[in-house]
């Protein structure tokens, strides 16, 4: 006996045969062409067979598998106490009206089938004529109508919120001739580097300037998400580059697509990625990146789902699948990456009325705020699954440097609001002072790192973003050290100057010791490469929007030159391989943060300081201003601590 599920007893069991494009819609996009011929030919001798079958058999057995199809299909709810008997589950029928009813209904779903059936062979004869090449754009069509129902789907509109006062957006323009042409010439390498980025590498994450193709490394995972381009659009904005903001604007809307089985750092995607889309949106105002940085962000919270709520240093954006890097200690996620995604999950919280952003990182607060600390320090590692610390390793560089920064940028962004973060940004900054700033032999002040119990005499480049973060930090400071601060800050800034000031290109090394007779200056040959970073640019800028000193402009003045003259090439920029060789070599990478940091601090440091005033903006850690959000003022679910 046939099984009644292979049976094609009903309209509901068996849909009209289709075989067209939309009968299938996701298998068949997966399914080659020759595929597809032999399934149609099958599907249409197996219609033929019970297309015959049903009509020339004897009428007992149509009756009797016909009736077996009914009973558990058809007619399940049958009440028994009028007749019917129920027996091990099938129904026995009683006789009379019943029983002609029953066979009405019968001679109507015969026709139904026989008409479904004649209907479907149609359809199969006449797929069969059809050339290759209608079939394949049958299934190209049918392909693209699936995407634009995913795209409509997940471009639902955001709840309307009231925007912050967007202060300060403004040309900026400098009054004096001399730093209006410095300003000018830096938005002129903002133009080369965009601009072969859009001949060479359009749509990939990152430009190959000498190779001139695309690059990407695996924070981005394997596909192409346009890194360059998201953390870019702040920059093109204010410089006035507004066809470039366009251009990258309708790449964008029309390309830029999370739904990919792609494993991404959750750190980099935030910070670039939904920092980029954000501070995108609060200048231009344009819909679509808020739209865009909502979808990224729910694609990223299942990095969330871990014992302790420590998310996974990686996500799969697809699966959803998370996990952290092979080489941290212990399985460990990482201090600088979990916390760093507080400025923009709150934000994401405003812009969408829904507390799950917020919890997730408020989570991670409570959580680092209940641990003890060795010395008052934060280990850089600490391990998702049993909350526990890794190695005890601290720096204000890699693996540590902006967890500090968002805890001062979380109170200033919270318009001091969130006395906590300060709390434990002052409690953070006195134990770093005490344990890992010294001063070398030179008097040159330095950020140690903190390894196995002592202290290591060196400081990366990533560490020189403390100098601004001082400054931007002094005021508000814990026992009025104001002053201390701002100087702690220029004592960095001074440090990291002689960095750079100390190697043949004038750039600064990625490493530099204050040890064995050596004082900033890179040991390791390993350490001697500039690969476009912003973090000594950066200090300079806040030193020059807190003191005026015009050393800063002085400084970046320099280091624009020395870019231009070192890194330059003719399809872009590139880092360098050693800062102290007089014929470099290229590492032939133009990092999506020389767009989005460097140039911009350096354009930022040319500028008036009525052009995003610190008062009223916070960078992110990727340098995407993002507004001070008046939370005191404002109902944000599932925020106490603002209130
Ligand atoms: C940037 O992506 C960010 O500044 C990050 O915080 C650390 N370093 C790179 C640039 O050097």
């Amino acid at each position: 006996m046939t099984t009644p599920a292979l049976l094609p007893l009903s309209g509901r069991r068996l849909p009209p045969l289709n075989l067209g494009a939309s009968a299938f819609p996701h298998h068949r996009a997966t399914l080659r062409l020759s595929e597809k011929f032999i399934l149609l030919l099958i599907l249409s001798a197996f219609i033929t067979l019970c297309f015959g079958a049903f009509f020339f058999l004897p009428d007992s057995s149509k009756h009797k598998r016909f009736d077996l199809g009914l009973e558990d299909v058809l007619i399940p709810h049958v009440d028994t106490s009028k007749g019917g008997k129920n027996l091990g589950g099938f129904l026995i029928h009683g006789q009379g009206h019943d029983e002609h009813r029953h066979r009405e209904e019968e001679e109507r779903l015969r026709n139904k089938i026989r008409a479904d059936h004649e209907k479907a062979l149609e359809e199969a004869k006449e797929k069969l004529k059809k050339s290759r090449d209608e079939i394949q754009a049958e299934i190209q069509t049918e392909k693209n109508k699936v995407v634009q129902e995913l795209k409509k789907k997940d471009s639902k509109p955001l709840p309307p919120v009231p925007l912050p006062n967007l202060i300060g957006i403004n040309s900026g323009e400098p009054a004096d001739l001399d730093i209006r042409e410095k300003r000018n010439k830096i938005k002129e390498m903002m133009k080369h580097a965009w601009d072969n980025y859009r001949q060479y590498g359009w749509g990939h994450n990152e430009l190959k300037p000498i190779a001139r193709k695309g690059h990407s490394t695996n924070i981005f995972g394997n596909s192409q998400m346009g890194a360059t381009i998201v953390d870019a659009l702040d920059t093109l904005y204010i410089m006035g580059l507004h066809d470039e903001f366009r251009e990258g604007q309708e790449w964008i809307d029309k390309n830029l697509d999370f739904s990919v089985n792609s494993e991404v750092s959750v750190f980099e995607v935030n910070i670039r990625f939904i920092g980029g889309l954000l501070a995108a949106y609060y200048l231009s105002g344009q819909e679509v990146f808020k739209i865009k940085a909502v979808q990224l962000a729910g694609k990223l919270l299942p990095a969330f789902n871990t014992p302790t709520g420590i998310p996974w240093a990686m996500v799969n954006l697809k699966s959803g699948v998370g996990r952290n890097w092979g080489w941290a200690s212990a399985g460990s996620s990482i201090l600088a990456e979990f916390g760093t995604l507080h400025m923009e999950f709150v934000h994401l919280s405003y812009l969408t009325g829904d507390p799950v952003y917020y919890n997730k990182v408020m989570h991670i607060r409570k959580l680092l705020q209940k641990m003890d600390r060795p010395n008052g320090l934060y280990p850089n590692y600490l391990n998702p699954r049993t909350g526990r610390w890794g190695q005890h390793h601290t720096s204000v560089g890699g693996l540590g440097d902006s967890f500090y920064e968002y805890l001062l940028k979380a109170w200033l962004m919270s318009d001091k609001m969130d006395t906590d973060a300060r709390k434990m940004y002052d409690d953070a900054i006195e134990a770093i002072e005490k344990h890992l700033i010294r001063k070398s032999n030179g008097g040159l002040t330095f950020i140690g790192e903190w390894k196995n119990g002592h202290l290591e005499r060196k400081m990366g480049h990533l560490t020189c973003f403390a100098g601004g973060m001082f400054a931007l930090g002094a005021d508000g400071s814990r026992d009025d050290k104001a002053g201390h601060y701002l100087q702690l800050g220029a004592e960095i800034a001074h440090t990291c100057h002689e960095s750079y000031d100390r190697t043949t290109l004038k750039l600064g090394p990625e490493a530099f010791k204050f040890d064995g007779g050596v004082e900033a200056v890179a040991v390791r040959q390993n350490e001697k490469y500039y690969i476009l970073r912003p973090e000594v640019i950066e200090t300079y800028w806040y030193m020059w929007r807190f003191t005026h000193d015009p050393k800063y402009r002085q400084w970046g003045w320099e280091a624009t030159q020395a870019i231009d003259k070192y890194c330059r090439v003719s399809g872009g920029f590139s880092g360098v391989k050693d800062v102290y060789s007089s014929s470099p070599t290229y590492d032939d990478v133009q990092q999506s943060f020389f767009l989005a940091e460097t140039l911009k601090y350096l354009y930022l440091l040319f500028s008036n300081d009525d052009l995003l005033p610190l008062d009223n903006w916070v960078f992110n850690t990727e340098a995407h201003p993002l507004p001070v959000l008046h939370l005191a003022n404002t109902t944000l679910s599932g925020n106490p601590a603002y209130r």
